[in-house]
C-alpha cells in the first residue's frame, strides 16, 4: 500500500519535534514501518537524525546569509526554496519506504499553515495520504478563551490544506488530572465549555469566546483532542487510533515486525 504521511503542526514550542520522535519510536516498537522527514530548515540540534532532512537542501542559516535578511525574510524565503526542491525530497523519500511518514514542520505555525508553496508542497511530497495532527498548547488550553482560539487556529490549519486533521493536546504531563479532566469534558460535551466560556470572569473576550464557540460548534472533527507526552510516553497509541480512523475509514497499515497482536496493543517496553 502507499505509505501515509501526518503533519504535525502547531505554535513554536508547542512539541512538534519532540513527538515526531517519540511517535517515531512507538511506530517502530509497535511494529510498523514508519520514516521521519524533516520540513523545519531553521531545525537546530535536534534530538534525532531524520531520514529525510529538507536542511541537506535548504539551510534557514545559509538562506539568511546567501540572502542578507533578516530572521524572519528568511524564514519566508526558505520556505519558497524548499517548494522548488520538493521533487528532490520526494525522491529521498521514495527512496526510504515506510508505511508511515512522520513530517516535522517549521517552528512558526504560520509558515506552515499561511505559506501558498506549503500547500503544493504537501501535494507534491504526499498528495491526498496525508493528514494533519495539530498541537495544542496544554497551559493555553486551560482556560476557555485560549482553547477556542486554539481550536480555531486548528480550523483555519485544515480549511487550508483541506485534508483530515487530528487535535492534539500536547504535553498532557503538565497539566493537572484535573485540568485534564475538564478539557476531555469539553471535547466530548461541547456544551460545558460553552458553559465555562459564558462563566469566565475577566475574559475580556468573553462575548467575541460565545461566538467562537457558536462558529466552531458545527466543525466536528475539532472536538473530541488526543492528549499526549512525549515525556512520558502517554497517548501515543491513542495518537495512532486516531490517526487510523482518520486515514481510510480506519483501514489498518500492516506491520512489518514486532509484536503481531491488535493494533490497538502498546508497545513493548
Ligand atoms: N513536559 C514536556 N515537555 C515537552 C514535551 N514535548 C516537548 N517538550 C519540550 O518542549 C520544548 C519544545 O519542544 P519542540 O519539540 O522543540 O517544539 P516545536 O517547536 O513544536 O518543534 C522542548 O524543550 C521540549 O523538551 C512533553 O511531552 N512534555
Ligand atoms: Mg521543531
Amino acid at each position: 500500500m502507499d505509505p501515509v504521511a501526518i503533519y504535525f503542526t502547531g505554535t513554536a514550542g508547542v512539541g512538534k519535534t519532540t513527538l515526531t520522535r517519540s511517535f517515531y519510536r512507538w511506530l517502530n516498537e509497535a511494529g510498523y514501518d514508519a520514516v521521519t522527514v524533516n520540513l523545519d530548515p531553521g531545525m537546530e540540534n535536534p534530538s534525532y537524525d531524520p531520514d529525510v532532512d529538507i536542511r541537506d537542501w535548504v539551510k534557514l542559516s545559509e538562506v539568511q546569509a546567501e540572502l542578507g535578511l533578516g530572521p524572519n525574510g528568511a524564514q519566508v524565503a526558505a520556505s519558497d526554496l524548499m517548494a522548488v526542491k520538493i521533487f528532490e525530497v520526494r525522491s529521498a523519500l521514495e527512496k526510504q519506504g515506510g508505511d508511515y511518514l512522520l513530517v516535522d514542520t517549521p517552528g512558526q505555525v504560520e509558515l506552515f499553515a499561511f505559506r501558498e508553496s506549503s500547500r503544493h508542497i504537501v501535494e507534491a511530497l504526499t498528495g491526498e495520504r496525508s493528514l494533519l495532527a495539530f498541537l495544542f498548547d496544554p497551559l493555553l488550553s486551560r482556560r476557555p478563551g485560549g482553547y477556542l482560539s486554539l481550536l480555531l487556529l486548528s480550523a483555519t490549519v485544515q480549511f487550508r490544506f483541506g485534508l483530515p486533521l487530528v487535535n492534539v493536546v500536547a504535553k498532557e504531563d503538565l497539566l493537572s488530572p484535573e485540568e485534564r479532566e475538564r478539557l476531555a469534558q469539553w471535547g466530548e460535551e461541547p456544551f460545558t465549555l460553552y458553559e465555562a466560556a459564558r462563566d469566565e470572569p475577566g475574559e475580556g473576550g468573553t462575548a467575541l469566546s460565545l461566538e467562537l464557540f457558536r462558529a466552531l460548534e458545527g466543525v466536528s472533527p475539532l472536538w473530541s483532542p488526543v492528549f499526549s507526552s512525549s515525556e512520558t510516553g502517554s497517548g501515543l497509541e491513542d495518537l495512532y487510533a486516531a490517526c487510523q480512523r482518520s486515514f481510510s475509514g480506519g483501514e489498518d497499515v500492516e506491520r512489518t515486525g514486532g509484536p503481531t497482536s491488535g493494533a490497538d496493543e502498546p508497545p513493548p517496553p
